[in-house]
């Protein structure tokens, strides 16, 4: 499938979840229900409809993924293009621990929302990353533009972090 064929595909599934998301919504409202369901708490902001908060210390990637299941959410894993604008506009220029690690089986990032892997050869890493480097590098970090690039689990990041597992939430 050409990139042209797989815009158009994403754009169009993007549309349709985005009318489907507005519809029900509309529903909602109109039968009086409160749309609680839909607002972030406390000290989470939307965005891409999804709940996420920068916490405002750095840590290594384990006590990251404590601190942010601390707070009921887990480390944001970016699926779509938006998703990943939200996690560059959160980091602020820090450096940011996302939600995909492959500690598990080398070259497999694992999704921290359970919502599938990322390939090692996808669009949003770093040119020439990951790349393991030193054989040592399993977790995944936004450290320069929106690119992303595995690191050592050790480093020092602010985690970026998300509510909601799969299946995601369905509000817009
Ligand atoms: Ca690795
Ligand atoms: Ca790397």
């Amino acid at each position: 499938m050409s990139a042209a064929l797989i815009t158009v595909y994403i754009f169009s599934a993007l549309c349709s979840n985005i009318a489907a998301s507005v519809t029900k919504t509309w529903s909602i409202r109109q039968a009086g229900i409160p749309t609680y369901r839909c607002a972030c708490p406390v000290g989470f902001s939307r965005c891409a409809g999804r709940c996420l908060t920068r916490l405002n210390q750095t840590a290594n990637y384990s006590t990251a993924e404590r601190l942010c299941s601390e707070i009921n959410a887990h480390l944001f894993a970016p699926h779509t293009d938006e998703e990943n604008q939200c996690a560059f506009t959160l980091r602020s220029g820090q450096w940011a621990w996302l939600g995909y690690s492959d500690r598990e089986v080398e070259g497999e990032f694992v999704a921290a929302d359970g919502c599938g892997t990322y390939p090692s050869t996808g669009v949003r890493w770093r040119p020439d990353e990951p790349d393991n480097w030193l054989g040592a590098e399993h977790c995944v970090g936004m450290i320069a533009y929106d690119e992303w690039n595995d690191r050592p689990c050790g480093d020092n990041m602010y985690p970026l972090c998300q509510l909601g597992n799969c299946p995601r939430p369905e509000c817009p």
